[in-house]
Parts: structure tokens; sequence; C-alpha cells
């Protein structure tokens, strides 16, 4: 017996170099992801079982009453650390804008992707993307989906705009945190035309039909990916909140084009009245994706203005805690800090120094569920 196993072993020898050791288990969709893509695909899965990362839209563009001032954050200055997630937007690039729909400046965001990303952050990047058929903005709910597709009218226009999106993607680099060596491309977690179950934004619900909004997601990526050969992303698909799991994948692409599961929740993570209902849906996402093995995630929450002081431990922590299961999202992402405007008055979700939930966010922040900046293993890196 031991014989033909060193029998074995011989040829095995001879047949030459030891084949290529691919990771086992799931995988992004994109074969050709960077290393450091892979790797961010791999360690979220794993880190998502224990813990939850925290993440702010803009976060170090702008807070409340401050903008542009380098080194800046809400988030920082009032829990002691960065976000573990940085939410930026892409709504603009279409038109070749300079500045983002919020007024980002592109030049400036890229140089606040990279030093977060140099930090060890994630990124995650949505796309307010214009109406390609009016012009308008996104929440002109004229039908555009079906003219964008290949042979619509508006394909073209479709086409150079991903051509514009795939230029910035691409520039996107960074050296990685404690590491030598020169600079690599950022993987961004990509979350394109978002919150499909809404009826707000030109691709969503009763604007553009479930199989429309199929075939324009997977043209996008086959467009981004395999024609333009970006391969620093992982695709995010979210709804807004739902009411049952046939709801949530009405319109989800298929396994084949989609790394992350997640939905954007406004409404049942407000008070502790509905509890059960944010629970049960955190439950549904997470069991949605760790059967297909993908990610999933709380991509967008909050209330505006933070009213409750206690919000974030007696009504997000607790809600993410209720269930066994639903507690396993990869990261929860509250919205912008918007500053300045009327209109933008009371437009911020994470707390600024001296805002009534401070302390409580600061308790949040030591849970040990949760995970800020400064709590982060490298993610872009697998271990073996
Ligand atoms: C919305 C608001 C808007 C903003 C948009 C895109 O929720 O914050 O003011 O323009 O997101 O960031």
């Amino acid at each position: 017996m031991l014989r033909l196993i060193f029998a074995a072993l011989f040829v095995a020898a001879c047949r030459g170099a030891a084949p290529r050791v691919e990771p086992a288990g799931p995988a992004p969709i994109d074969h050709d992801a960077t290393a450091e893509t892979r790797a961010l695909f791999v360690n979220l899965r794993r880190l998502a079982r224990e813990h939850v990362l925290f993440g702010h839209q803009d976060d170090l563009a702008y807070g409340v009453l401050w903008s542009g001032e380098p080194g800046r954050s809400d988030v920082k200055e009032t829990a002691g650390s960065y976000p573990a997630v940085y939410g930026w937007d892409a709504g603009g690039l279409e038109r070749d804008a300079s500045a983002n729909l919020d007024g980002v400046a592109f030049e400036r965001q890229r140089a606040w992707i990279a030093e977060g990303f140099a930090r060890g952050g994630v990124v995650t990047l949505s796309w307010h993307m214009r109406n390609p058929v009016t012009g308008g903005n996104a929440w002109d709910t004229t039908a555009a989906a079906g003219a964008i597709l290949p042979g619509g009218p508006q394909h073209e226009r479709y086409t150079q705009w991903l051509d514009r999106f795939a230029d910035y993607v691409k520039s996107l680099r960074a050296p990685m945190r404690q590491r030598a060596g020169g600079d690599v491309l950022v993987p961004v977690v990509f979350r394109p035309f978002h919150e499909t179950s809404g009826g707000w934004f030109w691709w969503g619900a009763r604007h553009a039909t479930p199989d429309e909004y199929r075939r324009l997601w997977r043209f996008t990526v086959e467009y981004l990916r395999d024609r333009k050969g970006v391969h620093n992303l992982l695709w995010a698909y979210s709804t807004d909140v739902f009411d049952s799991t046939a709801q949530y994948l009405a319109r989800y692409p298929g396994d084949a084009w989609v790394d992350v599961l997640g939905f954007d929740d406004y409404q049942s993570v407000r008070t502790p009245a509905t509890r059960a209902v944010f629970a049960r849906r955190l439950r549904d996402v997470v069991e949605l994706a760790e059967a297909r093995g993908k990610i999933p995630a709380l991509t967008e929450t909050g209330v505006e203005a933070v009213p409750d002081s206690t919000w974030w431990t007696r009504t997000l922590l607790a809600g993410i805690t209720a269930d066994a299961v639903g507690r396993r999202i990869a990261w929860a992402l509250v919205w912008r800090n918007a500053t300045f405007g009327r209109e933008h008055r009371y437009h911020f979700f994470a707390p600024y120094p001296g805002q009534v939930s401070v302390a409580d966010f600061v308790r949040f922040r030591r849970d040990s569920l949760i995970f800020f900046e400064d709590e982060l293993p490298d993610l872009y890196h697998v271990a073996p």
C-alpha cells in the first residue's frame, strides 16, 4: 500500500510544475479580479460572520458645517476613528462634470478614496446616474432602461457614460496599508441602480421592467469587465425595504452577476417599534447571500438628524443583534452629513461634536460586534 502511495506521488511529481492553487470556495464574479479585489471578497465574507463594519457616505469630504478640510471626519471627531467603510457617489461622471451631484469634486474624491484605502478601509461607490433619455436627474422616471440596451436609440450614449466611469475607476490607485511596493488599483464595491424595488429612480420598479433591469445590469457588467477590462469591482445589488424574499429577488440579476446582496433601510430601522421587521429583513438578506456564497450588507441606513439620543445602541445595534443570523451582515453604512443650505440643514445621519447622540455613538463604536477603521484586519490579503 505504502509503495503504491509513493508511486503515485512519484508520478505526480514527474508531471511537472504544481498546478496553480485556486482559492477554495466562492469567488467574485470577475474571474480576472485583481488580487486585492479577490481578497476583499473573501475577507468580507469571512468577517461578516463575526463583525459588522460601520460605514458613512462622503465621510472625508464634508460634515456638518465644514467642507473640504484635510483629515476631518464627523465620525472620527465623535467616535475617535474613521469609519471602516467609505461610501462615495459617481453621479455626474456620465456628463463629464468636475463634481458629483452633491458638489464633491471628482479629483478630490479620487484622493479621498485613495486615502481611506491606504488606511485599510473599504470603498463603495453608488451612482445616481442621470436619465439617459431626457438628461434629467436620477429621479426623472421617464422610461429609459429599454432605450439604452443594445439596439436601443440611446445605447451609444450609455456606453459613452460607461467609458467615462471605466476611466475613473481605473484611475483609483493607492499604496496598501503597511505594505511596501507601489500603488495598486483600489478595490471598489460598486452599487449601481440601487434601491431598485422603490419607484423613485428611472431604473426602479414600475419604470424599468424586471427583465429590462436584469438585462441592463448584465450588459453593464459585461461591458465594464469584458470590454473595458475593469477588474477592481465587486458588484452590489441593492433593493429598498422589502416584504418578502420573492420581492427582494424579483429584479435580481442572478448569481453569476452579483457579489454583494444588500438593501437600504430608512424605515424599519427608525424605532424599536419595528425591530422585528428590521431583523427579519436582515435575516432574509443574510440567508439569501450566504446560500449563494455572496456578501450580505445593509448598504444604506440611518435616521435623518438622529434626534433619538440612544438610537445607535437601542435601535440600530439592538436591531442588528436581535437575530443570530441577521447580525451576520458585513457592513452598515449611514448616509451623508450634508452641510449648508436650507434644504439640507438637518440632512445628516452621523453625529458631529455636540450632537445629541454622540455619547451613544461612542457606546456603539465600543461594542465588540462593530468595527471602525482602526479595528480592521488586513482586508486586502488572503490569510492562508
Ligand atoms: C439623497 C440626498 C440627496 C443626494 C442624494 C445623492 O439621499 O442625500 O441630497 O443628492 O442622496 O447623494
